[in-house]
């Protein structure tokens, strides 16, 4: 039996899908134009669709699972669960006004035309301001509509924010943020389940992995407890002597979250020579 994965075909996550699959020790053989491959070390058919279908098809069990952006499934509003998130694919779904415009804040969309892709996050995030305006649905470009005067606002996705500024509009309200999510069907044997928590094991090491840097550094031995208090590490760091009388080499992990600060207090205490590597799985 196989775990049937949909991802996007072309587009914006289609790559970093495959990549991490590959991190998690997952190869595909994909001929171009084909609409299904099988993985060759993994019980796993991969499914390439248009992201937009993907909700869909997971909640008709076509696919047990699926790596799709979490816009489209808050869009789409299909019966599926949120398993994990993936760590790409992140943007933001903001509403963005003419750079011209005294914005001040959410009442100001009262009675205007918004042109969007995202009709019903929109329409729900109005609901909850309680402000009534005019939804106008168009499905691209979306970021030309106030130029041409089809909208006087615009809620579309921003990562860079290039688009809005080469369109002459500015962010004025962020209402979600979004990002790559593995979601999975109702209703799955717990055979497939099992299979599930597998591919899960697999992505949270890698995603745990990026997070976290492996730490090399020489210390003076009567530094060393100081130096050693400074690092939080998965259990306690290592301390092998150097051949230099005197000195240890300490080795431990840091988290990306507090990395420089606690680089900077090493430093202070004395610490040498300092090594930071990236890790590629970390199984804790
Ligand atoms: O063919 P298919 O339907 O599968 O693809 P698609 O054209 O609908 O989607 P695609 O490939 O453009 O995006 C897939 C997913 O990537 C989205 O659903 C989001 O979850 C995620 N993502 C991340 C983005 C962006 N970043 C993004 N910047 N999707 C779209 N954009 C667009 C945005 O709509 C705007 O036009 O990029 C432009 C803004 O980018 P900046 O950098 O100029 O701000
Ligand atoms: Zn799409």
């Amino acid at each position: 039996m196989k775990l049937k994965l949909a991802i996007q075909k072309s587009g914006r996550l289609y790559e970093d899908s495959i990549r991490l699959l590959k991190e998690c020790g997952i190869d595909i053989s994909n001929g171009v134009n084909k609409l299904k491959a099988d993985a060759t070390n993994f019980p796993l058919e991969v499914y390439f669709l248009r992201d937009d279908d993907i909700p869909q098809y997971v909640e008709d069990a076509v696919a047990d699972i699926g790596f799709v952006g979490e816009n489209v499934v808050y869009e789409k509003k299909k019966k599926v669960d949120v398993v994990e998130k993936l760590g790409f694919g992140k943007c933001r779904l903001s509403i963005a006004v003419r750079k011209g415009e005294e914005y001040g804040d959410v009442q100001y969309l009262a009675g205007k035309k918004i042109a969007t892709s995202y009709p019903v996050i929109l329409g729900d995030f109005l609901k909850s301001k309680h402000v009534e305006a005019d939804i106008h649905e168009i499905s691209g470009s979306v970021e030309i509509a106030p130029g041409i005067g089809l909208a006087d606002a615009i809620c579309d996705l921003v990562s860079s924010g290039s688009t809005l500024f080469m369109n002459g509009l500015k962010e004025a309200e962020t209402i979600l943020q979004s990002q790559a999510i593995l979601i999975k069907n109702k209703e799955l044997s717990d055979e497939k389940k099992q299979l599930i928590d597998r591919l899960l094991f697999r992505i949270q090491s890698v995603k745990k992995a990026k997070n976290n840097k492996y730490i090399l550094l020489n210390a003076p031995n009567e530094k060393l407890n100081e130096i050693i208090g400074l690092l939080p590490g998965m259990k306690s760091p290592t301390v092998l002597p150097l051949a230099e009388e005197g000195w240890s080499s300490v080795h431990s992990v840091l988290n990306e979250n507090d990395f420089w600060e606690i680089i900077e207090q090493l430093k202070a205490a004395g610490a040498q020579g300092i090594l930071v590597v990236p890790i590629e799985k970390m199984i804790v």
